[in-house]
């Protein structure tokens, strides 16, 4: 089964929610960047202090910040893991190649979640996170377009990606990312 595995897809598509399972069911290490980050915030960590204000604007914490998090986790861990919420613009997925060069691994496997931008607002307004009020929901989907959407081509480029239609109930879609790990 593919272990080193990289979950791609709009806010609210519900990577966190596969990645979690997924993970448990194989013993991968689960990297959430979006995770670490809010333990950060309620820690009230200097780090979580920087990141409060600009998660709270739907934007993206920079780059330095969010590599530092999964360098620390990656470095030392030999057994599978799977990144999610991770990279998310061009930027992160180089420095993520290039960590992954100096550690002796790589990606098996691109796993984009496709789904409607209704779908996506709908389940984000029922979720209510602090950054999921309609206006920066907006706002973290045209971030997404602009900055993550680009990592599509730039796996497929590489031969990485496999797409899934993320609608429908939970175990489905399970199922239909289990079909792609071989
Ligand atoms: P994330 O924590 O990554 O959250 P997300 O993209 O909004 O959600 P996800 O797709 O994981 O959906 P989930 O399973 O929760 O990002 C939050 C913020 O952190 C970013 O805006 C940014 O500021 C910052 N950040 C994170 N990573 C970063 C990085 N690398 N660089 C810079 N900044 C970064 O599912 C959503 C909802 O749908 C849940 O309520 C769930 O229960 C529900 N759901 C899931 N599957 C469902 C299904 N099949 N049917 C119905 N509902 C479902």
């Amino acid at each position: 089964m593919k272990q080193r595995l990289l979950f791609l897809g709009p806010p609210g598509a519900g990577k966190g929610t596969q990645a979690q399972q997924l993970a448990e069911r194989h013993g991968l290490l689960h990297l959430s960047t979006g995770d670490l980050l809010r333990a950060e915030v309620a820690a009230g960590s200097e780090l979580g202090k920087e990141a409060e204000a600009v998660m709270a604007r739907g934007e993206l914490v920079s780059d330095a910040l969010v590599l530092a998090i999964v360098r620390s986790r990656l470095d030392g861990h030999s057994g599978g893991w799977l990144l999610d919420g991770f990279p998310r613009n061009v930027a992160q997925a180089d420095a993520l190649a290039s960590l992954l060069a100096d550690l002796g691994q790589s990606i098996e496997l691109v796993v984009l979640m496709e789904l409607d931008d209704a779908v996506l607002v709908q389940r984000l307004l029922s979720r209510g996170r602090a950054d999921d009020n309609e206006a920066v929901i907006r706002h973290r989907l045209e971030v997404y377009r602009q900055q993550t959407e680009p990592l599509i081509a730039y796996y497929r480029e590489r031969g990485l990606i496999s797409s899934i239609e993320a609608a429908g109930t939970v175990e489905a879609i399970a199922e239909r990312i289990s079909a792609l790990l071989g």
